[in-house]
């Protein structure tokens, strides 16, 4: 979440759909994976011929000699002058801070996560929807919602986001928990902040913007206790059932169960609270839908007019009529202003719109793509009417 601007530019994908289905690793990386190295299993095992394992070893430690060692950060001067600052900057031991970036590994995957592909091709809504809002999604969705309905309810009622939205967005970013992310979140984080692939557009602000998240990591990490060495994310860092980043964790993560701990890895009630706090704080308005059906009227179509603005809502009712894109009686009445959405279905079909309003943008702040908002509200909304008479909200 939150990062999601650059992984959408970069991939053409939502950063959590990417998180919850990691690129696949190459060749390579499967016969010799991070977790791998250093531990040879064939080191241990008694061999026949002294001789045969004396060449073996031998021929180990040529291989070893010309392959580059992991990359560690241990020795990388910007992570030395990092660490350092980062200690000074948050009162945190400078050994600690030090040592802990020593162990920090560059993952390969990682750098390819971002790396901006050669022919992105265009993108397809309806393909991105079949898989994100998909049956297994959907019974998952079903059940937790089931398990999870007195909190939902509670979330909803303080702040106005709607259970289903809630919903969508746990569905989306991990299937309620199930795919919260491989990557050591350490690695993850020091890979992006000093290895961040120079052939993307925002490659200097991007790897800036997740030094900070390294720095909140560690702050984080000091502050709750938790190993730095063991925490497990996406590939951009976001942890948890709701991926949220080391910084939104700290500024936005509830206890709302008040058990005096904020866990959003193993406790629905805090995923489910601070999913609903953060979509609030950045401005949830009650009551409000989060998109309208819209058609176009080729006649007095304008649609460089209407996509100026993309996803920020800029146009009231009347104007978006005036520039050809035609809304349902409910909509003209719509208090605010609004933004023409664009979901591109490919070369071979035409564009899917509806008409976003303020609450479409806020879902974007977890992850700016109008894709994954419209997946995490089509998706909570499917959940929603599947669930069994009475137990749906009124
Ligand atoms: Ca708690």
């Amino acid at each position: 979440m939150v990062f999601a601007a650059l992984i959408t530019l970069a991939c053409g994908y939502s950063a959590t759909a990417l998180a919850a289905k990691p690129p696949a690793a190459s060749a390579a990386q499967r016969d010799c994976g991070p977790s791998e190295v250093g531990k040879d299993p064939s080191a241990a095992k008694p061999s026949a011929s002294k001789d045969k394992a004396g060449k073996k070893a031998k021929k180990r430690k040529c291989q070893a000699a010309k392959t580059p060692a992991p990359s560690s950060y241990a020795n990388h001067p910007a992570a030395r002058a990092a660490a350092d600052s980062m200690a000074q900057n948050n009162a945190l031991n400078r050994n600690w801070v030090r040592a802990t970036l020593a162990e920090a590994r560059m993952l390969p995957d990682v750098v390819r996560a971002v790396t901006p592909a050669q022919d992105p091709g265009v993108r397809n809504w309806q393909v991105y929807r079949e898989r994100m809002v998909d049956p297994v999604r959907v019974e998952a969705g079903v059940q937790f919602w089931l398990r999870n309905a007195k909190t939902l309810e509670r979330a909803e009622r303080e702040t106005g986001v709607p259970a289903s939205v809630i919903v969508g967005i746990l569905g989306v970013e991990t299937i309620y928990g199930k795919r919260m992310g491989k990557y050591r979140v350490l690695d993850a984080l020091a890979t992006l902040a000093f290895d961040f692939p120079a052939s993307h557009p925002k490659a200097p602000a991007r790897a800036a913007y997740f030094l900070q998240e390294l720095e909140s990591f560690l702050v984080w990490c000091q502050a709750t206790g938790r190993d730095p060495l063991a925490v497990r994310g996406s590939y951009a860092g976001a942890m948890g059932m709701a991926q949220f980043m080391p910084s939104s964790w700290q500024k936005y993560a509830v206890d709302f169960d008040a058990d005096g701990r904020i866990d959003l890895f193993d406790n629905s009630k805090d995923a489910i609270g601070s999913i609903a706090n953060y979509l609030a704080a950045f401005g949830w308005k009650a009551g409000m839908p989060t998109h309208y059906p819209v058609q176009l009227d080729a006649t007095r179509l304008d649609l460089p007019a209407l996509l100026e603005k993309d996803i920020v809502p800029s146009m009231s009712p009347a104007q978006m009529a005036e520039r050809g894109a035609i809304l349902q009686h409910q909509a003209m009445q719509h208090a605010g202003l609004l933004a023409l959405i664009e979901l591109v279905n490919g070369n071979d079909a035409a564009p899917s719109y509806v008409a976003g309003t303020d609450n479409f943008y806020v879902v974007t702040r977890y992850n700016w793509s109008s894709f994954y908002a419209m997946s995490v509200i089509e998706l909570g909304l499917t959940v929603q009417a599947q669930l069994p008479a009475g137990a749906a909200p009124n």
